[in-house]
This record gives C-alpha cells, sequence and structure tokens, in this order.
C-alpha cells in the first residue's frame, strides 16, 4: 500500500485539472469571456476595471474582496501597465493567485498522533459524508490506516450511507442506533482507534445550520469531550462548505469558525453552477487553510487545493481546457 500513490499521482492529478477546467462552471470561464466582451477594442481604462468590478461580485466574490482586487489593477493602470487583454488577465491572473496562494496549505497527518482525528462538520446537503468517503481513500491511498464515526445519529440513512463508503474502502465504521448522542458514538470510536492503533479516525456529524444555537453547542461538546482525553484532539476541524451557495457559503464559515475554531476548509461542488469565486472572500478574509476541492461525486473528484491550477482553471477558455 504504501508508494501507491508516488506512481499514481501525476496521471491522477493531470486527470483532475483537466476536469476541473471542464467543470468549473461548466467550462464556460466567466472571467475570460467577460473581459474580451468587456473591451472590444481591447483598450483598457476604468470603463472596463468597472465593469470587471461588477463581474467579480457577480461571481460570488464579494465587495471587500473585489475591491482589494480592482484596486491593486487600478494601480497597474495607473502606471500604464494595462496595456491590453493579456495585460489585465496577467494582472488579474496575480491579484487572485495573491490572494489563495496563503490559504493553500495541504492537509498534513501528524504521526503518532494516535490517533488523529477529524472532526467533519457543515450544513445540510453540503457534502460532509462524501467528501469522508473521498479523504478516507485518499488517505489510506497514502498510507495511513483508517476509521470512520457515524457521528451523524439524526438521520437513519447517514449511518448506511458512511457503512457504504466504508465497505467499498474497507474501513471499519463505528456507530450506534439512531438518535444515540453523537459525542458518545465518536468517543467510542477514538478509543476503538486507539486500541487498535488507527492513524486516523475521521468523524462525521449531522448536518446543522450555523444559526442552530443548540445543534452548534453539540459540536461544541464533541469537541469538548475529545479534548478531555487528549488536549490535541481533534487535530482538525474541517469545514464542508458547498460552493453553490454563494455569499451564504461565506456566512457559514464565520459562524461555524466562532463557535468551533475551524482548521480547515473543503469547498465541494465546484462542478455544479458555482463560480467558484467563493474562495476568494473565503482566503482574503478568513484566511483559513483550504484543504481540499471537490469536483464531483466519485471518489477521485477531489485533490488538494492548489491555488495556481485554480486560478488558471479560473481564467481559462473551452480551448485551454484540452491540455493540462
Ligand atoms: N456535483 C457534486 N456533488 C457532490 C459533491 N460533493 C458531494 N456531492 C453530492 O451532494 C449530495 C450531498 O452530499 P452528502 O455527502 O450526503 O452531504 P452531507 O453534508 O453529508 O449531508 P447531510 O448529512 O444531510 O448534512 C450527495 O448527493 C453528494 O453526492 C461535489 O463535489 N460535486
Ligand atoms: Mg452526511
Amino acid at each position: 500500500m504504501f508508494g501507491r500513490t508516488k506512481t499514481k499521482e501525476p496521471a491522477k492529478k493531470a486527470g483532475f485539472v483537466k476536469r476541473l477546467r471542464a467543470r468549473l462552471n461548466r467550462g464556460d470561464s466567466w472571467l475570460t469571456y467577460d473581459l474580451t466582451k468587456l473591451a472590444p477594442g481591447g483598450n483598457i481604462d476604468e470603463d472596463v476595471l468597472e465593469e470587471l468590478e461588477a463581474a467579480l461580485v457577480m461571481a460570488d466574490v464579494g465587495v471587500d474582496t473585489t475591491e482589494r482586487i480592482i484596486a491593486g489593477l487600478q494601480k497597474r493602470l495607473d502606471r500604464k501597465e494595462l496595456k491590453d487583454i493579456a495585460a489585465l488577465q496577467d494582472g488579474l491572473r496575480r491579484a487572485l493567485t495573491d490572494i489563495l496562494a496563503p490559504v493553500a496549505q495541504p492537509l498534513v497527518i501528524a504521526e503518532q498522533q494516535n490517533p488523529f482525528v477529524i472532526l467533519m462538520v457543515g450544513v445540510n446537503g453540503a457534502g460532509k459524508t462524501t467528501t469522508i468517503g473521498k479523504l478516507a481513500r485518499r488517505l489510506q491511498d497514502d498510507g495511513h490506516s483508517v476509521m470512520l464515526a457515524a457521528g451523524d445519529t439524526f438521520r437513519a440513512a447517514a449511518v448506511e450511507q458512511l457503512q457504504a463508503w466504508g465497505e467499498r474502502n474497507d474501513v471499519a465504521v463505528i456507530a450506534q442506533q439512531t438518535g444515540a448522542d453523537p459525542a458518545a458514538v465518536i468517543f467510542d470510536a477514538y478509543e476503538a482507534a486507539r486500541s487498535r492503533n488507527i492513524d486516523v479516525l475521521i468523524a462525521d456529524t449531522a448536518g446543522r445550520l450555523q444559526t442552530q444555537a443548540g445543534l452548534m453547542d453539540e459540536l461544541v461538546k464533541i469537541k469538548r469531550v475529545l479534548a478531555r482525553h487528549d488536549p490535541q484532539s481533534p487535530q482538525e476541524i474541517m469545514l464542508v462548505l458547498d460552493a453553490s451557495q454563494g455569499q451564504n457559503a461565506m456566512v457559514q464559515a464565520e459562524k461555524f469558525h466562532q463557535a468551533l475554531g475551524l482548521t480547515g476548509i473543503t469547498v465541494t461542488k465546484l462542478d455544479g453552477s458555482a463560480k467558484g469565486g467563493i474562495l476568494l472572500p473565503i482566503a482574503n478574509k478568513l484566511g483559513l487553510p483550504v484543504r481540499f476541492i471537490g469536483i464531483g461525486e466519485q471518489a477521485d473528484d477531489m485533490q488538494p487545493f492548489d491555488a495556481d491550477e485554480f486560478v488558471d482553471a479560473l481564467l481559462s477558455t473551452d480551448n485551454t481546457a484540452q491540455d493540462s
């Protein structure tokens, strides 16, 4: 099992980049399309920047973050560095990369955590359980032993959904009956993982809105119960965000972070109607590490977040989506 990824990764990754380009906003790049349309004569002036500003806001980038990007471009314009579309595109690419690069921090599983615990949280349907399945596969491919905790005791089907992922990947799933205390289930799984020397325990939780105080407290309790036995645990509290929720995803991130102290974010469903712009305010305003991005329902439709790759995909046209 060790080293399997070493040989497989490059091909897998190339395929992912190609799919990311094709699927992000369904292959129709809003930025490139708008840019050429905005400046038909190829001349860059204040009006073009104003139109670009509107396009960025429409694409979920948010007002503050858009202002930061436009202010940077305005400076370049004043210095006469934006002579044509290519220069504008290059300036935009740099502005986006400057914002995204600092948060592209991969999830690193520290050795000897016995176990390293990942607590998955987020609103209903964001993609938590699916992300757990994808992550379990990835960690196994990297040579880690993995166990899953069925902490969503609210939905009857949730345990089965997790078990299906577990069976597919040959990973043990610790579960109890519907209605059980999620903190008890997760702690049970923690003890099981400890005694079996498992490297990584990934705990599922039921979806909840950031406004449901009682349910948010339930997550705080899970965190507290784990920390009582190991102050380092949970090592990762990962928020799963559905990119198609736009600015609402930003609100979720702020509230979950306030309540729990997030350590990482995974953004899913970038293959849907999402324009991908939501990653920019997340990076600019929260500065939390973005671990993975998801572009589909299959196990290999997720990769660590790579800022350059992502900006390329945002700015690419259908033509460039062919290669990688
Ligand atoms: N297109 C697409 N669909 C996804 C992605 N990630 C998850 N999904 C789908 O989104 C739906 C919800 O995913 P779940 O993993 O069940 O979401 P959840 O957060 O566990 O939901 P609850 O447990 O109900 O809160 C499922 O149909 C998934 O297949 C993605 O990256 N792209
Ligand atoms: Mg779920």
